[in-house]
């Protein structure tokens, strides 16, 4: 494994206190911070724990006395912010307790946010692009938020190993095991809304236990006694309140209309057509494939994606995985949706 450098050591540290404010701190980044003094020794650590609240340096220079960290080093893992917000600027905090020196991973998008100009007018030597790109991989969802005023979308399937989710008939009870029907449940909590069809609702009735949820349904055809209404909020997207393109609901424009509910993350859970219809109109940035140890070897069998005819394997979609994990029996594959390489981190 390659040698960390000082500052990778300390902006890993950093990386890894930002964490901490995962599920908490949106919209706002992951941040974190540490604090070293003029000997090189840390004196504080700290990070965003709540939207709203202290902001990573903040967190950690207030647990600081008199000049405590005086000529020191400030590590963070995103340029310290110069504008008020719901937090007073925290390069002002950083020049009061004189702070010689600041390294941070990734300038923040946020257009309000200049702080480099103002740490440098103050003297102060600044180093960035430490670890930029684990970084910008941990605020994702803040960078495609802020860049492109939309939410992060994650698609979720699973699939037998030959990419089949149902049988012809619809009976799809159980594709994957408990265990990895468990770890969905734990990943609907890292977004802020989870979004399925009305085919999916009539079928199955699912209480779908989520603080947002989102259903796309065009003709107003779900009950209003369905389970889905006793919990949680809920947009339906009808031919009312969403546009429609080539008569069906235009999903770019729901999408929209959840960022403008401050909905910034969404999880998509539905069958071959919805997800197929999602990847074809760009709108996927990851997407999460529980593959089974089962091969359903039937050609009328429902596939995870059903877009139209493509004749050349070279307009196939391409992903990039990065990470993969065994759930015992099945296989967990995550990657990304690669398109005219424009990834935001
Ligand atoms: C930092 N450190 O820990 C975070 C930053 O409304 P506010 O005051 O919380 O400001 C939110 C903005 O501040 C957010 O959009 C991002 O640009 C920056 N977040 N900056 O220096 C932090 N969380
Ligand atoms: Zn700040």
């Amino acid at each position: 494994m390659k040698q960390l450098t000082t500052d990778e050591k300390y902006m890993r540290q950093c990386l890894k206190l930002a964490k901490r404010g995962l599920g908490k701190v949106s919209p706002n980044p992951l941040v974190g911070c540490v604090v070293l003094n003029k000997y090189g020794k840390i004196v504080s650590k700290g990070y965003h724990k709540k939207y709203g609240e202290n902001h990573a340096e903040r967190d950690a220079l207030l647990k600081l006395q008199n000049n405590e960290a005086e000529g020191g080093t400030l590590y963070v893992n995103l340029e310290p912010c110069s504008h008020y917000g719901k937090t007073p600027p925290c390069v002002d905090l950083i020049i009061e307790h004189k702070i010689a020196k600041v390294v941070f991973a990734m300038r923040d998008v946020n257009p309000k946010v200049d702080g480099v100009s103002k740490l440098e007018s103050a003297g102060i030597e600044v180093v960035e692009g430490v670890l930029e790109e684990e970084a910008r991989f941990l605020n994702r969802i803040f960078l495609k938020n802020m860049t492109q005023k939309m939410p992060y979308v994650v698609l979720k399937t699973a699939t037998t190993m030959d990419g089949k989710i149902a049988t012809e008939a619809g009976d799809s009870k159980w594709i994957t095991s408990d265990s990895a029907r468990k770890e969905v449940y734990k990943m609907r909590k890292e977004f802020d809304c989870i979004l399925t069809s009305s085919n999916t609702i009539i079928a199955d009735n699912p209480t779908m236990k989520h603080k947002f949820k989102c259903i796309l349904d065009k003709d107003s055809r779900i009950s209003p006694d369905s389970e889905i209404f006793k919990q949680g909020k809920i947009y339906i997207a009808n031919k009312e309140n969403t546009i429609l393109k080539n008569d069906k609901l235009d999903l770019e424009d729901v999408l929209k209309n959840l960022y403008k509910q401050g909905i910034y993350s969404v999880f998509v859970e539905c069958g071959g057509n919805l997800g197929g219809a999602f990847l074809k109109e760009g709108l996927v940035d990851e997407i999460y494939q529980f593959i089974a140890p089962k091969i359903l070897n039937d050609n009328t069998g429902l596939s995870c994606f059903n877009g139209d005819k493509i004749n050349f394997i070279s307009d196939s979609i391409n992903l990039e995985i990065y990470e993969t994990k065994i759930i015992t029996p099945d296989l967990l594959i995550k990657s990304f949706v690669k398109r005219n390489s424009k990834f935001y981190f």
